[in-house]
């Protein structure tokens, strides 16, 4: 029988690039995203490429409701989830604390902190009943130390970390593996969004560097789901070669 991955965020970036590496390694494939265009071509073409099945989840995972309700109205076969990809997540603004907007605060704080919880308390339901499933959620080195700047975007993902291990211990008694994927500097969409839209400044962020790519991280996740039944990566830190953490960097002129 073919495995399931659900992927939050799969419209770009890490979500995208999971939801290719997993069907191409058989799996059927959940996907969600906003953008119902965008969603619509990848269904296309991951189901023309691998020969694989795809259902399409457009929603926001902010929206509690929406959450909730697509998650229990998947049909009964799309149920039986084996990996949660909880990924969709995004920063907005990098600004001293006393100049930052509190509408980017807030979008983040419910798009990262509140969207994985709804999305993970979901897809736990399903995984219970079956007593088996991985829950892998993307963290960020950004979550494991404080750059200037960074403020809220960096205590959501300390946020993240704490659910993460919060989830690792009440799912125990159900056979949930549960892992955080923390990485660096990749380019994505990311900057793009956080600097809303700033392709210039966006840039700017990877001078120097050769970043992680989208394909390095969902490398590094797949291969945390490829791991015999009793071992479980619980947090695993992804950087490139260039950066030793979230504030020191090696660039090269
Ligand atoms: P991208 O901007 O490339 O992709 C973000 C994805 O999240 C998109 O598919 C977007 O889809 C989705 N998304 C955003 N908000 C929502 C929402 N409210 N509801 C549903 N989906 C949403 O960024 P990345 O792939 O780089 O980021 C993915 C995750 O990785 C984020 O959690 C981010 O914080 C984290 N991360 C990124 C790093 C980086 O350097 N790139 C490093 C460390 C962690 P849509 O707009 O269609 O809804
Ligand atoms: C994204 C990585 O360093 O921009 O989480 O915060 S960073």
């Amino acid at each position: 029988m073919k495995k399931i991955v659900f992927i939050t965020g799969a419209t770009a970036g890490f979500g995208e690039a999971c939801a290719y590496k997993f069907a191409a390694n058989g799996y059927d494939v959940i996907i969600n995203g906003r953008r119902k265009e965008r969603l619509h071509t990848l269904a296309n073409a991951l189901e023309k490429k691998f020969n694989i099945a795809v259902f399409q989840l457009a929603f926001d995972v902010q929206d509690e409701k929406a959450v909730t309700e697509a998650i229990a109205q998947l049909p009964v076969e799309w149920k039986n989830i084996d990996v949660l990809v909880n990924n969709a997540g995004l920063a907005l603004g990098r600004d001293f604390f006393e100049e930052a907007n509190t509408q980017d605060w807030n979008t983040m704080i419910d798009t990262n902190i509140k969207g994985l919880l709804y999305v993970g308390k979901a897809v736990a339901a399903c995984m219970t009943e079956r007593k088996k499933g991985h829950i892998i959620n993307m963290g960020s080195v950004a979550g494991k130390q404080l750059y200037e700047k960074g403020n809220v975007y960096c205590a959501t993902k300390y946020a993240v970390d704490a659910i993460t291990q919060g989830m690792r211990i009440d799912l125990l008694r159900h056979g949930i593996k549960v892992t955080a994927i923390n990485p660096g500097a990749a380019e994505t969409e990311f900057s793009v969004v956080r600097f809303k839209g700033d392709e210039e400044t966006a840039k700017k962020i990877y001078d120097g560097l050769k970043p992680l790519s989208a394909d390095d991280v969902a490398d590094v996740v797949y291969y945390c789901t490829t791991l015999p039944a009793h071992v479980c990566i619980n947090d695993l830190t992804i950087t490139c070669l260039q950066q030793a953490n979230a504030v020191f960097f090696n660039r090269q002129a």
